[in-house]
């Protein structure tokens, strides 16, 4: 799929030059690694209880769209628009393709399962309205989202599909 939406794009520009030119509004979009989804509101009714509560269940899956490079998520930042931040500070390969889902709550972090923890039982993300902010090492930003309940969530199931 990553392969056809390249592919797709370069006959739309209708040039050899497509591979070297980066449309300007793109230019945030170049980032390997971009927001698949995000469950920002966990089923049920929210409980912060370490222990019993729901906030494992609410997530947000980062996925590596490049084609050719694995990344690694030590040192990527995750902000809500309130400030509150979650640093990845163990390593974490993303190999292309790959993905990983930020849950909420303690647990055990694992590659294979695709989970990382943010040993935090508060939810982070806003049922109402949010803006989700990833940042890579250097400080630049990956991607941006911003939802609202209302207006992002037409089957108002909790989650939201970004880059798919
Ligand atoms: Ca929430
Ligand atoms: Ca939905």
């Amino acid at each position: 799929m990553r392969i056809r939406l390249v592919a797709t794009t370069a006959v739309a520009a209708g040039a050899l030059t497509a591979l070297s030119a980066v449309p300007a509004q793109a230019a945030e979009y170049d980032s390997a690694l971009k927001i698949r989804g995000i469950q920002y509101d966990a089923p049920g009714s929210d409980s912060n209880r370490c222990s019993g509560g729901n906030t494992a269940e609410e997530y947000l899956t980062i996925k590596n769209y490049s084609r050719s490079t694995t990344v690694n998520l030590k040192g990527y930042v995750v902000k809500d628009a309130a400030g509150n931040k979650f640093t990845f500070t163990a390593s974490h390969t993303l190999q292309p393709g790959d993905y990983v889902k930020l849950r909420g709550g303690n647990g055990t972090d694992s590659d294979t399962r695709n989970v990382v923890y943010r040993d935090n039982c508060n939810f982070m993300w806003n049922n109402d309205k949010d803006t989700i902010y990833v940042y890579k090492p250097s400080g630049a930003r990956a991607d941006v989202h911003s939802y609202t309940r209302s207006g992002s969530d037409p089957d108002r199931n909790g989650y939201i599909t970004y880059h798919g």
